[in-house]
């Protein structure tokens, strides 16, 4: 109870200063959120494919990856849920610095991210090439559990939490775009919380 009012005082002061889009409040507690199981994917068999509209397709394992620049950045998640979790101090290796080596055809206007286990979601390319698009595999500090999609989840700051593919295993370039889970249920393809792009349809259909 008590953490609850305080959470709603502290959503109080986080919109007044234009803090957390509209629709969002406040938690200090960091959800799960998963559609299906929890995919425990040991480093050794983990892999990071970049294929389709691309030069050259690229393979990476869990020791190239982790042998590329490493960044840190902190950032608020925003799940459409309407919780949002700030200030995450992320680590991984810069989503540009992975894509410069996959080489994207000029073609090439859509990706759809591909998950263990299934899932998928889709993004512009122009978003995912944003300079704070990450692929995190530590989380304040610690080594990204499997519940939060360890060992390696994508994160897409400026977008809903959706477009941040937990347990990520491949990026697809398209020409044309492609809906990915969520998307094709009725959730939108661009997801900006600051313009509360929650849905496709003014209205989820059905
Ligand atoms: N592979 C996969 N990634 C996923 C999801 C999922 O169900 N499967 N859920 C998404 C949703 S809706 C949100 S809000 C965030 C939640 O991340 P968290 O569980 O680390 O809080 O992961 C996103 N990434
Ligand atoms: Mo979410």
């Amino acid at each position: 109870m008590l953490r609850k009012r305080e959470n709603v005082k502290r959503t109080k002061q986080h919109q007044q200063f234009g803090l957390v889009p509209q629709g969002q409040y406040v938690t200090t507690k960091f959800p799960v959120l998963t559609y299906g199981s929890t995919q425990n994917i040991p480093t050794d068999a983990w892999q990071l494919r970049i294929f389709g509209m691309v030069e050259n397709v690229v393979e990476l394992d869990w020791e190239q990856f982790m042998a590329m620049p490493q960044a840190a950045l902190t950032r608020d998640f925003h799940c459409v849920t309407q919780w949002s979790h700030l200030s995450n101090d992320w680590e991984g290796v810069l989503f540009r610095d992975v894509m410069n080596q996959a080489k994207p055809r000029p073609e090439a206007r859509f990706v759809l991210v591909h998950c263990y286990g299934g899932y998928t979601t889709n993004l512009s390319l122009s978003v995912l090439l944003e300079e704070d698009v990450l692929f995190a595999h530590k989380h304040d500090g610690m080594a990204l559990g499997a519940d939060h999609g360890g060992p390696v989840r994508l994160v897409v700051p400026s977008r809903y939490g959706w477009k941040s593919a937990k347990w990520v295993n491949a990026l697809e370039l398209l020409g044309d775009n492609k809906p990915g889970f969520w998307e094709r249920l009725g959730y939108h393809d661009n997801g900006d919380p600051w313009k509360e792009e929650r849905f496709r349809f003014a209205k989820p259909p059905g």
